[in-house]
C-alpha cells in the first residue's frame, strides 16, 4: 500500500513535471514565434530566457524588453541643439508597461505620445500581454506610423492610434521606404527542402515590399535563387550549425537615384541587405536580383547597413560576446560596439564611432543608426537602453536613457531624426 502511494505520489510529481516543462515550452514558442526545430533548440540554450519569460507572464514584468542598467540618468539628459542636427526624434521602444512610440523635441521635450499600445495591438495573435515586439518603425509627416509586429506582420496607424491597415506577411527587423514611398521589410523564414544545397531541411528570410497605403505585397524576392543564381551556393554550405534561420536577415536599403552616382559600381535600385548570422553584407541587382557585392569580415552580428551620399555603406557593427549585464562584461571582449565606414569600391573599412571612458557604446544584440546631414551620428543603443547623437569628435549632444526602475532600462529599438515639421502634428487633437 505504502509502495503504490509512493508510485502515485512519483506518478504525480512525473506528470506536473512534464506538464510544467510543456507549459514553458508552450510559453516560449508563443513568444518567440519560430518553427518548432529551433524552439527545440532555443529552449534547451535558453533556461535563463525561459525564466524571465514565466516572470513576464505571471509577475506582470516585460522582461523580454528590459535590461539591467549600465546608465544611472533618465529621459533626455543632453540636448544641444546648435550642435545637434536639425529636427525632431522619434523613437520605439518599452515606456513602462507599454510598447510603444515616442517623439522628441530638439530642446529634450517630449512632443508626442501615441496612443498605442504594440502589446494590444493584435491580441489574437498575442500568448500573454508582453508577447510583442517592435522591430522597424518609420514616421510619416502627419504623425502616421509604420512599424513591424516583429515577425508577424506591418501595421499603419495615425497619430490618434487607428489602424489603418495590417498584414499578416510575418515581416520583422526593419522597414526602409524607398524614394518613391514603396515600403521594404524582411520576411520569414521560409523553409526549403534542397538537396543540390543541402541534405537537410533549412530556412531562409526573403525580402518583400510592401504598398504604402494598403499593406499589400508587391514584390518578394527569393534569397536562395539569388544566391543559386548568382552560382555563389558556397555562401550557405556552412549552414548547418544556424539551419532553422541560414541568414538572419536583419535590414533592406535600396540606393536612391538621389546618391546613386556616389556608387560607381552600383545602380539606382541596388539592394543592400544585412545577413546577420552569415556576418555578411550583400548587395543585390534590383532588377536580376544577382548578388553583385559582398562585404565579410569587418562585422560581427551587425545591424542597419545604410547606403551614405559620400559613396560608403555605414554599419552597426554589434560585437557580441558578451551579454550587456554581465558584470565583468561589458563592454564585451571588443571593446563595445561601433559604427563602420566600408568603402565598397575597394572593399576598406574604417571606424567612425566607437565609445571610450567618456561614453561607453555596447548594444550586442541589436540596435539602430543614422548617419546625419551634419556629419553626427544618431544610435539606439537598444540593449542598454539608450539613444544618443554623438559628434565625429566624439562629444555627445543629445541623450536620452530610457529608465523602466531602478535596476532595469527598458530597449529603445527604433530610432530616426526627421525634419523638424514632421513634429506639426503633435499640437492636433484627436478628438
Ligand atoms: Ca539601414
Amino acid at each position: 500500500m505504502k509502495l503504490e502511494k509512493g508510485r502515485g505520489f512519483t506518478r504525480i510529481i512525473g506528470v506536473v513535471g512534464v506538464a510544467f516543462l510543456l507549459f514553458m515550452l508552450g510559453l516560449f514558442l508563443g513568444v518567440q514565434s519560430l518553427p518548432p526545430a529551433k524552439q527545440l533548440k532555443n529552449v534547451i540554450d535558453s533556461t535563463g530566457q525561459i525564466k524571465s519569460l514565466a516572470v513576464a507572464a505571471f509577475k506582470s514584468r516585460p522582461d523580454q524588453h528590459l535590461s539591467r542598467r549600465w546608465y544611472p540618468e533618465d529621459g533626455v539628459t543632453i540636448a544641444d541643439p546648435a550642435r545637434m542636427e536639425p529636427g525632431v526624434t522619434f523613437i520605439s521602444g518599452l515606456f513602462g508597461q507599454r510598447l510603444g512610440f515616442r517623439l522628441f523635441g530638439a530642446d529634450g521635450q517630449l512632443l508626442y505620445d501615441w496612443p498605442i499600445d504594440f502589446f494590444k495591438i493584435a491580441p489574437e495573435k498575442m500568448e500573454h500581454r508582453y508577447h510583442a515586439l517592435i522591430h522597424g518603425a518609420l514616421l510619416f509627416p502627419d504623425g502616421d506610423v509604420v512599424a513591424n509586429l516583429d515577425g508577424r506582420g506591418m501595421v499603419r496607424f495615425d497619430a490618434c492610434g487607428r489602424v489603418k491597415w495590417m498584414n499578416e506577411d510575418r515581416t520583422h527587423h526593419s522597414i526602409f521606404a524607398d524614394e518613391s514611398g514603396v515600403l521594404w521589410a524582411p520576411t520569414g523564414v521560409v523553409e526549403y527542402d534542397k538537396p543540390t544545397l543541402a541534405n537537410v531541411i533549412f530556412r531562409v528570410d526573403r525580402i518583400a515590399s510592401f504598398d504604402p497605403e494598403t499593406g499589400a505585397k508587391l514584390s518578394e524576392i527569393d534569397l536562395v535563387e539569388a544566391i543559386e543564381k548568382s552560382d555563389r551556393i558556397g555562401l550557405i554550405q556552412d549552414m548547418y550549425r544556424l539551419k532553422d534561420d541560414v541568414v538572419h536577415l536583419n535590414d533592406i536599403e535600396v540606393l536612391s537615384a538621389a546618391i546613386a552616382s556616389a556608387f560607381p559600381t552600383f545602380n539606382a535600385g541596388d539592394i543592400l541587405v544585412s545577413l546577420r548570422n552569415l556576418k555578411q553584407l550583400w548587395v543585390l541587382d534590383g532588377s536580376t536580383h544577382e548578388i553583385k557585392w559582398i562585404s565579410a569580415g569587418p562585422t560581427i552580428g551587425q545591424h542597419d547597413p545604410n547606403f551614405e551620399p559620400d559613396g560608403t555603406i555605414s554599419v552597426l557593427d554589434n560585437r557580441p560576446l558578451s551579454s550587456i549585464n554581465a558584470p565583468d562584461g561589458y563592454p564585451g571582449v571588443h571593446g563595445g560596439s561601433r559604427i563602420l565606414a566600408i568603402d565598397p569600391a575597394d572593399g576598406t573599412h574604417r571606424t567612425l564611432y566607437r565609445g571610450d571612458a567618456q561614453n561607453t557604446f555596447y548594444t550586442p544584440y541589436r540596435g539602430k543608426f543614422q548617419r546625419l546631414a551634419n556629419g553626427n551620428l544618431l544610435i539606439a543603443e537598444t540593449d542598454a537602453g539608450r539613444a544618443f547623437e554623438v559628434t565625429p569628435a566624439g562629444d555627445v549632444v543629445w541623450s536620452y536613457v530610457n529608465g523602466w526602475d531602478a535596476e532595469n532600462v527598458g530597449w529603445v529599438l527604433d530610432i530616426g531624426r526627421y525634419p523638424a515639421d514632421y513634429g506639426d502634428f503633435a499640437g492636433k487633437s484627436c478628438n
